[in-house]
Parts: C-alpha cells; structure tokens; sequence
C-alpha cells in the first residue's frame, strides 16, 4: 500500500538542499505545530532524525526466521523499511504521532473488566482498538490536515503522510523521537501514557530539532511475556507473528494451527493481553474523538450474538471499521474456534453448551470449506468435567 500524498514536490524528485531556509526557525515552528496539532486531537507529536542502523540487524534476522509468516509486505521491503530517505529521496526528518484510542468512557478500572472477559467463556472478546471507526481514517485525515498546516506555514519540498500504509518503521522512528520507548512486548509505551495509542507519521525535508529518545522503564518486570497465550513474545523485545493471536485472528487468511486454537480462548479479533498485564497502562489516556466508541456492543459482545450475523449484517456493521479488513470468511472461523472453546469450558447436558452445539451444527451445511473446518473442529472439543470452567488467563490483578 502506498502512504498518503500531501501534493507539494514530485514524489521521487532528486534529494535537494533541505528546505531549512524556507522552514525559518525550526524550533519555532515545531512548537507551533505541537499547538495546530493538539487542537486538531493528536496525542502528541515529537520529531525523529534518520539514524535506525541499530534496528536494521534485529528486523533482518526477525525476518530470516521467517516470524513475519504470511505477511509478505515485511519481506518485500527489506532493509528500506529501515532506511526513510530510500523509501522517500530528499527525506531529512520524520515528524511523528501518536493517539491515543481508548474510549472516552473507559471505566477506571478497565484493565481488570477486560481479564474478567477474557476468561468469561461465553464472552466475545473484541481488540480494544478495533471496536470504534478504523483507526487509519481516523489518523490520517488528521495527520493531512496537519501537514497542509505546515505546508501553509513552511513551504517544504517534501511532505508525505503515513499511517501503516507503507514500509515505514513506526515504533522505532518513535522512539527514536522520543514519543516512548519500546516495551518488551516490542510495542511503544509512554511514561504518562502507556501504550494504548496509534502511531503515525510525516515524512519532510524541513530541518526540524530532533528529539531525544526516552529512556526505558521496563527494568526487571516480564508480565507480558508471560501472559502472552501463546508465547509469542519468544524473547524480550521479540513477537514471533506466527504465533500471536492479532496475527492469526487479523492477517492470516488459512486455518488456524491446531495446536493454537485453545490457548486464543475466546479472542475473536486482535489481542491485548500483553498490554492489559503492563503497569504503566494504568495511565492509559482515554480519546475524546467520539470515532473510538464502542459500535455494535463490541465492548460487551457474546459470542452466539456475533455468530447470529449473517454476512449481509456484518458488511453492514463493520462498515467503517477495521473489522472489515478481515472479511466474512476469517470472522466466522474465528468465532469457530471461540465457540470450540467455549465447549471445552461447560459441562454436557448445560443449556448453554446446547445452544452452541445447535447454533454451529446448523451453521455447518452452507460454509465453506475453511469455516466448516473450524466448525467441524469445534463441535468436537469434549465438555468440562463437573462445573462450568472460566478459560485460562494467567494475568496478576492489574
Ligand atoms: C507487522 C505488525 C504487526 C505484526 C507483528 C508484530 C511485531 N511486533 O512485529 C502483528 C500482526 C503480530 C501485530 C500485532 C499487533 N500490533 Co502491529 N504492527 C505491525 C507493523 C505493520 C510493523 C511492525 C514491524 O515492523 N515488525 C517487524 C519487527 C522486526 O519489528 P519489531 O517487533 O518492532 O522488532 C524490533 C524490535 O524488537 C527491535 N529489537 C529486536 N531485538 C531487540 C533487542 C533489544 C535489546 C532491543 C532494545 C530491541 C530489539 O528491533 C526490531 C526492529 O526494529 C506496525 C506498523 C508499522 N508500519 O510499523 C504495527 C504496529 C506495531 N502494531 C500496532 C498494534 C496496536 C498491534 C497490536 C496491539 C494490535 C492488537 N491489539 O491486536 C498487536 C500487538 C502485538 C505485539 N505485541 O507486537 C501499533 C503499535 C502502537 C504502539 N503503541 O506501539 C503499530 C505501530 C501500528 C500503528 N500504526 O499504530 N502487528
Ligand atoms: S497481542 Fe496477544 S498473542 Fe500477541 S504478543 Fe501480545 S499477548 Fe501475545
Ligand atoms: S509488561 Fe513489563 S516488560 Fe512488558 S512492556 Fe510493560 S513494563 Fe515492559
């Protein structure tokens, strides 16, 4: 995918003189545009030089051993993910952003509802940024009225925006500002912030002051790899994708891996427990943009409701949102696998684990051969023995 355009200087154009000149006061100007971009809802914005030699040998053996999986695009690209002017000729600074998305009414005490959630077997457990509008509009249209700002104020030669369009390493150019540092679950996190914030960025030639990175808060604790459910976080700083629930749930479009299904529980689109368990997430902000409100009760969804939408009511309801990406076929083999789950989890004879026997038995003549599969796979998962059983979640009250 390609990022988006602010239309000044031809994309591609020779590397040129910066357009310090034209900029005046770099440190002026960056001020003012903190300013124009808090008013236009960005979390904060710091300023990144080019310098990510460091993080090129962790990205080319992470992509060596094959732990991008499916996702070719990583591949595709190469060292140039690394390399900002390679990608963008003329490139001298990367301005980047954050945003922070949880819902403006976000209970104080949400990290412990969505642990209780996830061990509620009959719960479907939505990604906390995928329940509102798709996070890309949301940024982006926000990040273009930034840099026509700019474009106003400075006149550079080059201004383009990105927001996970394109090859472009948005934690460690982050980082590299000063927005966080990176947390052992490989994600940014910010003092006062946590890390429930989208990052997006703007790449330019202005001579803008770079930042300073963070320093790093991470010290000895190691909760998100172990609540990792399926031990993706293999080492600090290092998420196998093929192994990660967001990556089998989001981006990978065949069957699950058997040996995978149990320990996604009832995640049925994305995964935060890496990020519920971290402590500097209790000063997660919430969002004031209306955009990031739950829709369709995604914040309290039961997994039979969500099997109950036939596929004209999910392209209805995942309109706008990033659920969409996934497409029917993928939403249901989730939702398979969930309802698998959630039989293992009650005892025989229950009226609940009835209602789910039915509900996917009936489902099973008209789907196609992957959903059947999933479904196939979930009928068969024995009941509980004795009582109804809460899915396995090894978190520590946050
Ligand atoms: C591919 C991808 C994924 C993949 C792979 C994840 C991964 N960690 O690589 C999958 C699908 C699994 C995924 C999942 C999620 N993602 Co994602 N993802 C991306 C994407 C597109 C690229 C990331 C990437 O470059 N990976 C390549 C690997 C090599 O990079 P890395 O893991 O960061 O590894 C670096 C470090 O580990 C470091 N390193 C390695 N060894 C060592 C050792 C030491 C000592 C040190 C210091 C560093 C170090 O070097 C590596 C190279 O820089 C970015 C957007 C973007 N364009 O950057 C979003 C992005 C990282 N994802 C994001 C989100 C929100 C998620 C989820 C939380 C979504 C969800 N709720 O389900 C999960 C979290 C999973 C996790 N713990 O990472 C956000 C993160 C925001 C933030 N606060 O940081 C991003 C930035 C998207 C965005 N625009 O906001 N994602
Ligand atoms: S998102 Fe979930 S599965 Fe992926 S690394 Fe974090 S805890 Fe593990
Ligand atoms: S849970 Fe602990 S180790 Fe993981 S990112 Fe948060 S502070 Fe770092």
């Amino acid at each position: 995918m390609a990022g988006s355009v602010v239309p000044v200087a031809p994309a591609g154009a020779a590397p040129q003189a910066p357009a310090s000149a034209a900029a005046g006061d770099g440190a002026a100007l960056l001020q003012a545009m903190r300013a124009h971009a808090a008013g236009l809802g960005l979390s904060q914005i710091e300023v990144s030089d080019l310098q990510l030699a460091d993080c090129e040998p962790h990205l080319l053996r992470w992509l060596e051993q094959g732990m991008h999986g499916s996702m070719h695009y990583m591949q595709r690209h190469g060292l140039k993910r690394m390399r900002p002017a390679e990608l963008l000729p003329g490139t001298l600074r990367v301005i980047t952003a954050r945003l922070d998305y949880l819902p403006a009414d976000t209970p104080p005490a949400w990290r412990g509802v969505e642990l209780q959630r996830l061990r509620d077997p009959q719960a479907a457990v939505v990604s906390l940024y995928a329940r509102g509008r798709d996070y890309h509009k949301v940024l982006r249209s926000r990040l273009a009225q930034l840099a026509q700002w700019i474009e106003r104020q400075a006149r550079p030669r080059l201004l383009r925006v990105y927001t996970d369009s394109a090859p472009v390493p948005e934690v460690a150019l982050a980082a590299r500002s000063g927005l966080g540092w990176r947390g052992k679950h490989s994600l940014l996190l910010h003092r006062d912030s946590g890390s429930m914030f989208f990052l997006g960025e703007i790449y330019t030639d202005l001579a803008l002051p770079a930042g300073a990175p963070a320093s790093a808060h991470c010290g000895s604790c190691a909760r998100c790899l172990r609540v990792c459910p399926t031990q993706a976080i293999v080492a600090p700083y290092v998420v196998d994708a093929r192994r990660c629930v967001s990556y089998l749930s989001i981006e990978h479009d065949g069957p699950i891996p058997e040996e995978l299904r149990q320990p996604m529980g009832n995640r049925v689109y994305g995964c935060d427990d890496c990020q519920l368990v971290c402590p500097w997430n209790r000063h997660a902000r919430r969002s004031p943009l209306p955009d990031f409100l739950p829709r369709n009760g995604l914040r309290e969804a039961a997994l039979l409701d969500l099997w109950a939408w036939s596929e004209a009511e999910f392209l209805l309801r995942s309109e706008g949102s990033a659920i969409r990406r996934i497409g029917w076929q993928r939403w249901r083999r989730n939702l398979a696998v969930a309802l698998g789950n959630a039989l293992r989890a009650l005892p025989a004879g229950a009226p609940a684990r009835q209602a789910i026997v039915g509900a996917l038995a009936a489902a099973l003549a008209a789907a196609d051969p992957l959903v059947a599969e999933h479904i196939d796979w979930a009928l068969r998962q024995p009941p509980s023995a004795g009582q109804a059983r809460a899915l396995p979640v090894d978190a520590p009250t946050p």
